[in-house]
């Protein structure tokens, strides 16, 4: 059996390819020519790595051709919600672009290849107390252009099953952390600042943008496990959230990290730049679908999670000074960070 992994390279790609190799399955990925294969260098004798840009339809016809695949996890994406502001339309050409082309080639071919959608909690927006924790059912308000493509994702899915057939599962999954993840990313960013003030790198403190939002975490490693069973055995056309049903605020991962460091009193300074437009309150999953429907559920603590991602920053950071992210600036306005429980009105 062959599984075509879009966007290998990328954090979860790198993940979910380790997996399927344990499963005995053949690796085919896409990348492009600037695509950083760090994440894979590991196992880049085990799998075959096609050349292919998303957006082009030429290209995506000969990754199919060359790959020929039984299952496909469409991974590849402009990943980053912050991004996305700055960028609305390359998030939308990449997001939504990419993901018709793979369908309408697959689809041209009369292909039966069972294709994983890769949505996002972000969909769900804008989200009320009393909807908590989030059924696949709760209404779809988005907050970001990121999220907005990921919903266009997950309905183009829904649609080419009920058009044509295809066997497609749709996935939302939850904020999902671990080792390899960018920089750009919370948890990530806190745990670099924390390996580089231990490392004597930078003065003890460290910046942060709102602290207030909660977000549902798992383990990169939980969630391909799920990605890989759903791929499987998911119901077409369906969707499934992939979440602990825990909720932690952005402060209480600061602490936790800020706790497990080498250094102690490090300072915290707000930065404006890392707030955004309009920012999602809170999110908090309801897994118990996909736990009926193939019997997943996280496995790993997320403070185990946290703790690997530090590990994993100490020795990259050990490796000498790391190129500072580029976070996107996100205009210095005062950032319109809803609070569930002062949410704007319903609507219809
Ligand atoms: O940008 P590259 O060349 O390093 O490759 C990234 C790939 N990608 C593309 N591949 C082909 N054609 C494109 N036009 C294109 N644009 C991006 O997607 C990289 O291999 C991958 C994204 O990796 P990460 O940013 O690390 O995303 P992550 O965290 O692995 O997210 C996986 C999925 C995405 O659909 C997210 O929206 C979702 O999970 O949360």
């Amino acid at each position: 059996m062959r599984l075509l992994i879009t966007g290998i390279t990328g954090f979860v790609g790198s993940y979910l390819a380790e997996l399927a190799l344990e499963q005995g399955l053949e690796v085919c990925g896409s990348c492009r020519w600037r695509s950083k294969t760090e994440n894979i260098e590991h196992i880049r004798h085990r799998i075959r790595l096609i050349d292919c840009d998303l957006r082009d339809q030429s290209s995506v016809q000969n990754l199919l051709d060359v790959a020929s695949p039984d299952y496909i996890a469409h991974l590849a994406a402009q990943s980053f919600v912050a991004a996305s502001w700055q960028a609305p339309a390359e998030t939308f050409n990449t997001n939504v672009i990419s993901q018709v082309n793979l369908l309408e080639a697959l689809r041209a071919r009369r292909s039966r290849a069972r294709f994983l959608v890769i949505g996002s909690s972000e969909e769900y927006g804008t989200v009320y107390e009393d909807e908590l924790p989030i059924r696949e059912t709760n209404p779809l308000r988005p907050l970001s252009p990121y999220a907005v493509s990921k919903v266009a994702q997950d309905l183009m899915g829904y649609q080419y099953f009920k058009s044509y057939g295809m066997p497609i599962v749709r996935t939302r999954a939850f904020n999902h952390e671990g080792p390899r993840r960018g920089d750009v990313f919370v948890t990530s960013n806190f745990a670099r600042q924390i390996a580089e003030i231990e490392a004597g790198h930078r003065e003890p403190v460290i910046e942060v943008g709102n602290l207030k939002s909660r977000r549902d975490y798992t383990d990169v490693r939980d969630v391909v496990r799920g990605y890989w069973l759903l791929l499987e055995r998911g119901e077409p056309g369906d969707v499934y959230n992939l979440c602990s049903g825990k909720a932690w605020r952005i402060q209480d991962v600061l602490e936790f990290l800020t706790g497990e460091a080498r250094v102690r009193g490090i300072a915290v300074r707000e930065d404006a730049a890392r707030f955004r437009p309009s920012d999602v309150p809170v999110l908090l999953g309801d897994a118990s679908k996909i736990w009926k429907a193939v019997g997943w559920q996280p496995e790993l603590p997320f403070e185990q999670t946290l703790r690997d991602v530090l590990e994993y920053w100490r020795r990259r950071v050990a490796h000498g000074p790391v190129a500072a992210p580029n976070l996107p600036m996100v205009e210095a306005r005062s950032p319109r960070t809803e609070s569930a429980a002062s949410a704007p009105p319903k609507l219809p």
